[in-house]
């Protein structure tokens, strides 16, 4: 279908953010050469973390530290090598890498146009509790467990649920007509990309048509309800933050 010039889905909201990638704009980040790299949320509109989409193009690397921040990377195409702290991993569509702070990596030798989602932030430490370890995994070695008891809605759990961890990363995937149980509200913050399917974001007191590649912003506190549709499953990887006082 053909549409009027001027239009977008994008909406940029105190309380959320949509972003469709009609819509992305490429900038430069100096640990990575010859990507093209979008930021996706960032502090610029008001959230406490980063989340990158980096597509590798002809000799693509990535390499840095982490020094106080941690970050959380997944394959969403593609495949490459991964070295943190002196390891190296091979890592596919679906791979996820969890990097904590005081690290060294880079990631290279990668197949054009491998993409990568980063969610970036820093790490929180807390007077009884360790800074975490490197976590190498893949979505499809983690089961999806039904949702509050809801077969057709499932969460896969990508990091551990321990203290010593401030952010979480899951995958939620949906039967189509299958929603979130109710509209919640809490005080995690939330990045997301959808990765299959389409769906109705409510998001505030708002309702979105949202497809695969779109990507949100939830401030803390902002209602959000999902219903999947059409005739294939829906997806989502999401970031939250995790396990630390209010008043920190
Ligand atoms: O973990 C969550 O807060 C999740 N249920 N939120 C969401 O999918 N928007
Ligand atoms: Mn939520």
């Amino acid at each position: 279908m053909n549409e009027l010039f001027g239009f977008t889905r994008d909406v940029i909201k105190e309380r959320y953010a949509l972003r469709t990638p009609s819509g992305f704009v490429a900038s430069n980040l100096p640990e990575w050469k010859n990507v093209i790299s979008v930021v996706q949320i960032s502090q610029g509109m008001g959230a406490r973390f980063c989340q990158l989409l980096i597509t590798f193009q002809s000799q693509a690397k990535g390499a840095g530290k982490t020094g106080e921040l941690e970050q959380f990377v997944y394959v969403l195409a593609g495949n490459c090598e991964g070295h943190i702290g002196g390891k190296q991993h091979a890592l596919s569509t679906g791979s996820y890498v969890y990097i904590p702070p005081g690290k060294d990596w880079s990631f290279e030798n990668a197949q054009i146009e491998t993409q990568l989602l980063i969610f970036q932030k820093r790490f929180e430490t807390l007077p009884d509790t360790g800074s975490p370890p490197v976590i190498v995994g893949h979505e499809g070695k983690i089961a999806g467990q039904p949702f509050l008891g809801n077969e057709d809605a499932r969460l896969q759990v990508l990091l551990p649920d321990k203290p010593d961890f401030d952010m979480a990363v899951n995958i939620f995937t949906y039967a189509p007509g299958a929603t979130l149980p109710f509209v919640e509200s809490h005080i995690m913050e939330h990045g997301l990309v959808m990765l299959k399917g389409q769906g109705i974001y409510r998001l505030d007191s708002d309702w979105h048509p949202v497809q695969i590649g779109d990507v949100i912003w939830m401030a803390p506190y902002c209602p959000q309800w999902f219903v999947a549709m059409g005739k294939t499953p829906a997806s989502y990887i999401y970031y939250k933050d995790v396990n630390r006082p209010p008043l920190a």
